[in-house]
This record gives C-alpha cells, structure tokens and sequence, in this order.
C-alpha cells in the first residue's frame, strides 16, 4: 500500500473505521477476488448484486477491448451507434412482453429517477397532469437520487434531506412480518393483504392524483425482504383499476438473480415500466436501463416529427463501451443458461441456507433463487453491529458476504457450484459461532 488513504471519501463506507485496516481487493476471476496482499477470496455477493457471470469473464473484456480501439465514445443525443440498437434489441427480447422499449442510463440511481420521470410526463401527455403523486413502500432502496430517496424507505438515506424530498410521495407499509413468516422457504405464506393499503392510499389521495407505484419485486438493500405469496398480484390489480403505472425496480432482480430474467417473469406479474442496472453488463461497465411498455413509449410519439419527445438523456447514456460489454454479458447469461441457473440450484441453496437455523441469535433465513437473507437478534444498543462483526470475520476467513442493519444478505455469481456452496454457509456457520 503506497498511496495515503485521506483524499478518498468512500461511498456507504464508515470510512475511519476502514481507513485504520483497510480491506483492498486487486483481483478478480470467477467466483473470487484476491486481496491486495495475496488472499483468495470466495465472493457471495457478486460484487454488489452485479457480477451474475462471474468475474472478468475473457469474452467481455476481449469485446470491451476492441470496442475502445475502435470507438471510444459516441454522444447519444441526436446521433447513435450500432451497438446501442443491439443491446436495446436484446435486452427487449428478454424482458416480459409488451416491455420492449429501453432507455439507458448509467446506474440505478438514474434508472430510477428516469422511470418515475417517464411516469409523470406519461401521465401529463395522456392529459391527466393532475397524477403527480408517487407511491413508495417503507423499507424500499431505490438509490440515492433525490427521487429515489423519496420514494425510498431506508430511513439513513432519508433523514439527513428530508426538507429536499419530492412533494407528494406515499409509501405503503413494508411487508416484512418475522412473527408470522420467520424462516420461510422461498416466498412467505402471509402478508398478500398489505397490498390492500394501496386501497387506503386511493381512497385517501383519490387515483387521478396518483401516477405510479414503484416496489422491489425482492428488496435488497435493507435486508432481502421477499413479496408474501400473492402481494404482487394484489398491487398490479389494484393499480389496473385505477389506472397506476407500476414500476418493479429490479436492479437487484433483474438478469437472473431470482431464476428467471426478471422477477416480473419469475412471479408473473407484468409491471408497465422496469428499472434495471448491475447484471446488465455483468457489473464491469457502469449501465443501467428503463425498459417501458410500448404503449407508454408511444404516449410520447407525438407532436411535430422534428421535435425531441423526451427531454432526458445522459452523457454517458448507452456509452459504447457499456453496450460492448451488455452484448457480450448477455450472451454468456443465454449460452451458459445464466438466467434460469438460480432456479436449478434453488433447492441446494434453501437446503444450505436453513441448515443455520439454530445458530446463535439466528432469528430468520430467508431464501429465493440465489438470494440469502440470514437476520440476527440486534444486540441490545447496538443495531447493526453483530452482523457488521460476521461480515468482517467472514472476510478474514476468505468468503465475501454482506451486511445490511443486522441482516446478512447473500447473492453470489450465479456460476457459483455446489462446493461452492458449502464453502459459503460453511464460513458463515463457524463464524456465527464465535460472533454470537
Ligand atoms: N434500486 C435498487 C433496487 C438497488 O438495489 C439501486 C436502485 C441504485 O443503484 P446504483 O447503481 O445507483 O447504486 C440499487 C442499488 C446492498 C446494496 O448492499 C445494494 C445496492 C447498492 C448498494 C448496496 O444490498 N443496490
């Protein structure tokens, strides 16, 4: 280590904690990283829920490679290029039907705040400019746009500007519910019924003042909390009678991770507009996308042929070196059979990750297609810092897992093997061991 740590202000990082022993990764391959100093590092969380072929895969380097020989940038308004047609193409054909139109953007953070801009001017182009208003969900992540904050419901990310949030916003209550759904299998029995509080949020605001609804299929980010069985159906009816677009954000979701491409496939709800990033160019080039239904696309076709129909766009949309590296991911993710491997490997997993039940302060595992939520009794005084300490003995023994309030999530590359596997829980069980 050389260089001095001061200048770097790390994102979500307790940056004086980490800059006393800091953790530094030089390498990647497959299923691992190697530490600055040397170490083999089994990763279980793909990155941050991104690197779903595992890494630095040879086939998209060698097409990232070439396309910054050939070109390396082209500007995105008013001009394109080739690839960029491609990736939108390939990217519509794995989507769910009638969602075949894509906009690129550069993370979710942008994919979010540009699907709820979509759905706002949708609303205002149909003339029904009065639904302004945005539906959340407590316990959602949605970024750290100032529209993603607000619809968000990870209290850290909202406190600190919650004078600067978006007017309007409503949230429905989390569906997160251990009393009754503690160590589930797959998607928990109970809970479809709070999607009805959408009913109460219509009856209070009136529909023609509400423009959409936004939701993780799974959310993430706090803690891997899966939809109860029949909640997704409920809020997509609930919104087609009262004519509420429905935004799935699956930017954790998305590309395979729950065993299918989408969770809007996997769980056979079809939303009008999904959020998406990470997986799309398997984590190794900054990329996200909206992919919209064709009909809301179309919303926007009109007035004179010359005139710009979406004032949106970024420097770096549908950059071509972050299309070179989405065409490549996605034919590895369709070659290798990326997409569905979650679901073949499921029961091995569920199997793996309920064998810690009984562990110390274990008070639930929940799983579904390659995700693990391992949740712990907080200690008293100190939320967070039992599973924050796993996280950390876990990386001194070799695997990557991460924490998030006193949940440990796992998402491994969805390449993992069944050692793998065993390497993964068996790490997490010796350490929870000595943490509790
Ligand atoms: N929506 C969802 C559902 C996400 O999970 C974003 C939007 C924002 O994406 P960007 O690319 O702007 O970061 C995310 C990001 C975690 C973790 O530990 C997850 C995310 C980010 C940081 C940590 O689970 N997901």
């Amino acid at each position: 280590m050389t260089a001095a740590l001061d200048a770097y202000w790390m994102p979500f990082t307790a940056n004086r904690h980490f800059k006393q022993a800091p953790r530094l990764l030089a390498k990647a391959e497959g299923m691992h990283y190697w530490t600055a100093d040397g170490r083999r590092i089994l990763d279980g969380v793909a990155g941050l829920w991104c690197v779903n072929a595992g890494h630095s895969r040879p086939e998209i380097t060698a097409a990232v490679a070439k396309q910054i020989e050939v070109m390396d940038y082209a500007p995105p308004f008013q001009i394109g290029h080739p690839a960029a047609f491609e990736l939108a193409e390939k990217v519509a054909a794995i989507a769910p039907p009638g969602l075949n139109r894509v906009f690129f953007t550069n993370s979710g953070s942008e994919s979010v705040d540009t699907a709820l801009k979509i759905a706002l001017a949708y609303h205002r182009l149909r003339g029904d400019g009065a639904r302004t208003r945005i539906i959340g969900r407590e316990r959602g992540y949605h970024g750290v746009g100032f529209g993603g904050i607000s619809v968000g419901g990870m209290v850290a990310n909202r406190k600190m500007w919650s004078a600067s949030m978006l007017p309007g916003v409503d949230h429905l209550p989390h569906t997160h519910d251990l009393a009754r759904n503690a160590f589930s299998r797959g998607v928990p029995s109970h809970g479809a019924e709070l999607a009805n509080e959408l009913e109460r949020l219509v009856a209070l605001h009136d529909a023609s003042t509400i423009a959409a609804v936004i939701v993780e299929p799974i959310a993430g980010s706090t803690g891997v909390l899966l939809p109860p069985k029949g909640y997704l159906e409920k809020l997509r009816a609930i919104c087609d009678r009262h004519g509420i677009l429905l935004i799935f954000d699956e930017v954790i979701t998305g590309f395979g991770r729950t065993g299918s491409a989408f969770g809007a496939q996997e769980f056979g709800v079809i939303p009008d507009l999904i959020t998406c990033a990470k997986g799309i160019t398997n984590g190794c080039v900054p990329m996200g996308a909206v992919i919209a239904k064709q009909e809301i696309h179309d919303t926007f076709m009109q007035g004179p042929p010359a005139a710009i129909e979406l004032f949106h766009g970024y420097t770096y949309s549908a950059h071509p070196l972050a299309c070179a590296a989405g065409l490549a991911t996605l034919d590895i993710y369709q070659r290798d059979g990326l997409l569905t491997r979650a679901k073949t490997l499921s029961p091995y997993w569920e199997q793996a990750a309920h064998s810690l039940r009984g562990l110390p302060a274990v008070i639930d595992v929940r799983n579904y297609g390659l995700i693990l939520g391992l949740e712990f009794e907080a200690r008293a005084g100190a939320p967070g810092a039992r599973a924050f300490e796993v996280y950390l003995k876990c990386f001194e023994r070799g695997v990557l897992v991460r924490n998030t309030g006193d949940t440990i999530a796992l998402s491994p590359p969805l390449i993992i093997e069944k050692f793998h596997v065993d390497e993964l829980f068996g790490t997490l069980a010796e350490v929870i061991r000595t943490v509790a």
